[in-house]
């Protein structure tokens, strides 16, 4: 990979997205990199969460490519549009936890690609905001469809309209960021929550990201239809007998992968 950074601790795998002298910005080829990556976590048993973050103290992505995107062709921008939708759609649903530490700008595809993870931590130096139209564009990376979901569509029209650049600090008050630290304690703050997550029983995680995922997609009655499927799944692990059991045994439980 010429263009991210992988490892992989504790369970927890790491995509850095390094392309620092461009500020990290998204280019297809990075895009290609991310969804052949995240094809690979998915089958991974090894991995339980993962989390997003950019390479360098500034930025965690400073949007799509512009350089790239100058000379393109209406053809070339409806396909670096699919290809990003396919590698984010796939990181969005991948059966592990992604969390996107938020190191610094994440503006256009760069806010775009912290909505497709599950959770967005900030750095207190975070800064999120959505330019497209000052370039003539619209957001092309789900940005239309993701925060309006995320922050209700009065407050995502306002960001895409006006382009405002907004602080970590506002990011959390709208319900953009879940949580904003300091900048020296992202990784370490991502890292607990990782081992917190972890600790839990993990088949039940996925099957209730599962379920909020699809459960967003469609109506309220099909969503619900959905969540007691899953629920009935979720009696046939080890785990819902181990945790119920450790419950009424007054013990801790031993959670394990199912
Ligand atoms: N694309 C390409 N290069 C970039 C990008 C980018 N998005 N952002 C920064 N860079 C480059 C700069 O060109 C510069 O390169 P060089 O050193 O060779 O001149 C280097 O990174 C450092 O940037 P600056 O010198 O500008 O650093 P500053 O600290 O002065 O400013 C900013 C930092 C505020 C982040 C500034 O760089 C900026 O405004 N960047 C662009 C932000 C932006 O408009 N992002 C949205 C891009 S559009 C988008 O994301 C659409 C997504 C959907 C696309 C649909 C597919 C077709």
């Amino acid at each position: 990979m010429n263009n991210l950074l992988f490892n992989v601790e504790n369970e927890v795998g790491v995509i850095t997205i390094n392309r620092p002298k461009a500020l990290n910005a998204l280019n297809s080829e990075t895009l290609s990199e991310l969804k052949q990556l995240v094809g690979e976590i998915e089958k991974r048993k090894d991995i339980k969460v993962v989390i997003v973050t950019g390479s360098g103290e500034k930025a965690f992505v400073a949007g799509a490519d512009i350089a790239e995107m100058v000379n393109g062709t209406p053809v070339e921008g409806r396909q670096m549009c699919l290809l990003a939708h396919e590698a984010f759609a796939k990181l969005e649903n991948i059966p592990q936890v992604t969390i996107a530490a938020v190191n610094g700008y994440a503006l256009g595809g760069g806010c775009e690609l912290s909505m497709a993870c599950d959770i967005r931590i900030a750095a207190d130096n975070a800064k999120f905001a959505q330019p497209e139209v000052n370039l003539g564009i619209i957001p092309g990376f789900g940005g239309t469809q993701r925060l309006p979901r995320l922050v209700g569509k009065g407050r995502a029209k306002e960001l895409i309209f006006t382009t405002d650049q907004i602080d970590a600090q506002e990011a959390y008050r709208i319900g953009l960021a879940n949580k904003v630290v300091p900048k020296d304690e992202l990784m370490s703050t991502c890292l607990k929550m990782a081992e917190k997550i972890i600790s839990k029983a993990s088949y039940a995680v996925t099957l209730a990201k599962s379920a909020i995922n699809t459960g967003m997609d469609v109506d309220l009655a099909s969503g619900c239809r959905f969540e007691s499927d899953l629920f009935g799944l979720a009696f046939s692990t080890n785990d819902k007998k181990e945790g119920m059991s450790a419950f009424l045994e007054k013990r801790k439980a031993d959670l394990k992968d199912f």
